[in-house]
This record gives structure tokens, sequence and C-alpha cells, in this order.
């Protein structure tokens, strides 16, 4: 096996630009998804940084996405703003809609981003750790394809489906957390078939609904939801939110329509922020924040413990300097994406 490849983030960014320009793709598609695909990689969220590169090419390969797609922002109601992707990528159409988005908030307390008709490849925590920037509080809901089994059952029906939460902290990045609604997102099972490792035990079943440690069979079968039926009902919600709530697929229609090309699926995101300081009054503002940072405190007090976002945080102390890596099959598949 050859050596890993080390990269710059300049260099991630560069290459992955160079090469969704290749392929056609708009100069405004492309920035905002390369910027998401160099901050996965700062962050060491390697599930959804380069390797999902090949994918968004496969899609704009076979017409899946718009590679020229420009969002459409609507008001559908004083603090509910829709964002139309037009079928390009969610990113482009997530950018669209965050400032109206911050500005209701602010205006009326709480306000929701409905977008619809986007393709989402990648971490959810970019669209809400941007506006607890801003002070919001804020959650993010995506459904994606068929890929979990419903709480005692064994064929595949809801998405790996992510939500995240920001809280804003003073003088310090917000608390983030962003997590899957099984136990394991997709990305880390093609992650450990294509390093040839077997999966922990309790993360799918196999297509004869057996349990499974084979990162091809789990693939084939079903993966399950997190903590059992409270995990399931968590999968259904974001089904609900990012689905029927805003007027787009389910997961298991995203998986019917979809051209089989190992590209994004197309579908809805839910997004709401809140203005911590529009929920109390009086002297109960000024205490907010530093509330909070007692109880993050108290967590911390206790051995063996962090605080979610911590381990991203982290790494983005150190890979503005030292770089990133990826396997060298990755970066090779990288170089023959490039349209000379
Ligand atoms: P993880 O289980 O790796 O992490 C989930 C969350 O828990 C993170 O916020 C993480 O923080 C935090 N965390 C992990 N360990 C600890 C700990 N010991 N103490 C406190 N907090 C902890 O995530 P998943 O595998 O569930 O998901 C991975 C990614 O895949 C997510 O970014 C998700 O959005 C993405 N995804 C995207 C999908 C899509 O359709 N677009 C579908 C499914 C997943 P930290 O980040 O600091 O480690
Ligand atoms: O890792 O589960 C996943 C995933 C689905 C769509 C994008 N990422």
């Amino acid at each position: 096996m050859s050596d890993p490849v080390t990269m710059s983030l300049e260099e991630v960014h560069g290459l992955t630009t160079r090469i969704l320009l290749g392929h056609g793709v708009s100069q405004d598609q492309t920035r905002a998804v390369a910027d998401t695909v160099t901050n996965a990689e700062r962050d060491a969220c390697k599930a959804h940084g380069l390797f999902r590169v090949p994918g968004y090419v496969k899609s704009v390969v076979s017409g899946k996405v718009d590679a020229k797609a420009v969002p459409e922002r609507k008001d559908l109601a004083p603090a509910v703003i829709q964002v139309d992707g037009k079928h390009g990528f969610s990113p482009l159409a997530l950018e669209v809609g965050r400032a109206p988005l911050i500005e209701r908030a602010r205006s009326q307390g709480i306000a929701a981003l409905a977008v619809i008709h986007a393709h989402h490849f990648a971490a959810l925590w970019p669209e809400v750790e941007p506006l607890a920037e801003q002070g919001l509080a804020a959650f993010a809901f995506v459904d994606s394809f068929s890929y979990v089994a419903p709480a005692g059952g064994s064929k595949p029906l809801y998405g790996t489906n992510p939500m995240a939460f920001a809280w804003p902290r003073e003088k310090r990045p917000p608390l983030v957390f962003d997590q899957a609604a099984s136990v394991s997102a997709r990305g880390e099972i093609q992650i450990h078939l294509r390093d040839g490792k077997p999966l922990p035990e309790g993360w799918a079943l196999g297509p004869d609904g057996q349990p499974t440690t084979d990162p091809e069979a789990a693939l084939a079968g079903a993966q399950l939801p997190f903590g059992g039926y409270k995990g399931a009902a968590l999968a259904l919600m974001v089904e609900l939110l990012a689905g029927a709530l805003v007027g787009d697929v389910f997961s298991f229609e995203a998986s019917a329509r979809d051209n089989k090309d190992g590209g994004p699926p197309q579908g809805g995101e839910l997004i709401i922020a809140i203005d911590p300081s529009r929920c109390v009054s009086g002297d109960a503002r000024a205490g907010q924040l530093a509330r909070a940072e007692q109880l993050f405190a108290m967590v911390l007090e206790q051995d063996g413990t962090r605080l979610p976002s911590d381990r991203r945080y982290a790494a983005r102390l150190i890979t503005p300097t030292e770089g990133i890596s990826i396997p060298a099959s990755l970066f090779a598949t990288l170089q023959e994406l490039q349209i000379p």
C-alpha cells in the first residue's frame, strides 16, 4: 500500500475547485462546495471531505445535479424563508438562506429556513456553527437515502438523517453537536470497506437480516439506528421535518428516484435559529451565556469527558499548518478527475 498523501488546505481547495470547474460546475456552486469540502478536511471530518468529491462529480456527469443551478429565495411567512436549490448542491442554497435567516431570527426571536430541491453530501455542523457565531442557538435536520431499518425491522427505510445543534459562547467557538440518527454515518462504513476493516458490532444487519461486521454486507443490508427505538424515533422526526414539513421527499423516495450514480441524494432540509436574548426578559438576559458556561464546566470537571465539537476545534488548530492526509488511492482518483 502506498503512503498517504499530505496536502495543505489551500491545495485541498484548489484541487476541488479545479475538478468541479473542469466538469462544468458554475463558479458559485464550485466555491460553495470547495469551501465545504475544505472545511471538513480542516476539521478532520474525513467522511465528508475529499472522500465525497468523486460523488459530487458523478452527480454532475450523470446530469442528476444541475451544476449551474442558481438557488431562489422566497419568504413563506414573516419568520419562514424558503430556498429552492433548483437541483444544485446544498452549500450554495444554504449560503443564500443564511443572512435572511439570521436577520429574521433577530427580528422575530425565532425563524426557520426550509431548503428544498438541493443535493446534500456533507456534514451538518456548517449549517449551525455560523448561526451560533452570530449569537443564535440553531438546529439543522436533513434526510438522505433509505439506509436505516426502523426499530425492530431489518430493511432500510430511514436515511442516516443527521441532526445538528449549536449554542453561542462568548470569546470562543460555539458548542456544536452533529450526529447521524444511525449508529454510524454511511460514510464511515464506506471508509471501513475502502480500508479493508471490519465494522464494530452493532452497526448494521446484512441482507439476511442478521447482524454483520462485514462493511460490504452492511452496505447491502440495513444500518441500525443508535439507541434502538430512541434513535429510530429521531430518524423518523428528521424524515418529517426535512421531508413532509418542508415539502420535499422522504429518504425512501429519494432512493426510489435516484439514478444510483453514487452522488448525493436530492431532498429537503430544515434549519431553525433562535435568538436567546428574545426568550428571556429583564435581568435573565445578562447571565444567559454565563449560565451555559457553568454547565459546560461541570461536564468537564469529570474525568473522561469532553464537549461535542472539541475534537473538530482541536483539529482546526493543527491542519492549517500541518496540512491533512488522505490515502494515496483517493489522491490518485482525484488527480484523474482533473480535466486537463
Ligand atoms: P459522530 O458519532 O462521530 O459524532 C457525533 C457528535 O458527537 C459530534 O458532534 C462529536 O463531536 C460528538 N462526540 C463524539 N464523541 C464524543 C465524546 N466522547 N464526548 C462528547 N461528544 C462527542 O458522528 P456521526 O458518525 O453520527 O456523523 C458523522 C458526520 O456525518 C456528521 O457530521 C453528520 O452530519 C454526517 N452525516 C451526514 C449525512 C447527510 O445526509 N448529509 C448523513 C449522516 C451523517 P466532534 O465532532 O468534536 O467529534
Ligand atoms: O454519511 O450517512 C452519510 C451520508 C449520507 C449522505 C451524505 N452522508
